[in-house]
């Protein structure tokens, strides 16, 4: 009976990330949606795409938070759309949710939009938005071994960014261990090492943006 209740709450949101897919490809619109654990980099990510793109491609930016509208004030700064989105308590952005922000958008106006999900590696692997791509970000100080203890989200991700590589001289984190494991349950994803604080890596993430998105 309860397998029943999650499956119906599954396929519900499937239904609106469906509705939602339409809505994108009658605006040409190219959506990412950004996931990873607390503190590995997804706003600083966003903001360093943002820097790159602006004026080039029109943006808009989600921002999915528990609470707080933090991330949005940052991205703002940057002279972008933004909504701040606060699940009140979901572990997690639903297509529903994105759905309503959808209406404080100018849809017209932007071909890329950044969703920054919230900060975990275990639900939001489970509900698709509608999006174009699904980006995983693991950073360095959270080790290599995350693919074995979260392998869903590694599992659905077109693309893994290795974050904060800047740190990798101080921890053993090893990226060729990480993408092998990678490799393993999912040999679509690319694996790419970044750097939000140095910059290094982030003209390879941007150009994949504008290659996978045709952008
Ligand atoms: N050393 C280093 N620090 C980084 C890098 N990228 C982000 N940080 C730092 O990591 C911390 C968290 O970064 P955020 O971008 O806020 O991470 P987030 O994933 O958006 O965090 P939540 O929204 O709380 O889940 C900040 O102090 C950043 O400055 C990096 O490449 N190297
Ligand atoms: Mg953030």
């Amino acid at each position: 009976m309860e397998i029943k209740v999650v499956k119906d709450i599954l396929s519900v949101n499937d239904q609106m990330a469906e509705r939602n897919r339409a809505v994108f490809e009658a605006k040409g619109l190219s959506v990412i949606n950004i996931m990873s654990s607390p503190g590995s980099g997804k706003t600083s990510l966003i903001l360093e795409t943002v820097r790159r793109l602006k004026g080039k491609v029109g943006m808009a930016v989600v921002e999915g938070d528990i609470s707080s509208s933090i991330d949005a004030e940052k991205i703002s700064q940057e002279q972008v759309p933004v909504v701040q989105i606060n699940t009140g308590g979901e572990c997690h952005l639903d297509a529903g949710m994105i759905n309503r922000a959808l209406d404080s958008l100018p849809l017209d106006d932007i071909r890329l939009l950044l969703i920054e999900n919230v900060g975990n590696l275990v639900c939001p692997g489970e509900f698709n938005l509608g999006e174009s791509k699904k980006v995983l970000i693991l950073s360095v100080p959270e080790g290599d071994d995350k693919v074995y203890k979260y392998p869903l989200m590694f599992s659905i991700a077109d693309l893994v960014l290795v974050n904060k590589v800047d740190l990798l001289a101080y921890t053993r984190f090893d990226v060729e261990r990480l993408t092998g494991a990678v490799r393993a349950i999912n040999q679509r994803a690319e694996v790419l090492r970044v750097s939000c604080t140095t910059g290094e890596g982030i003209d390879d993430w941007v150009s994949w943006v504008q290659a996978n998105l045709g952008l």
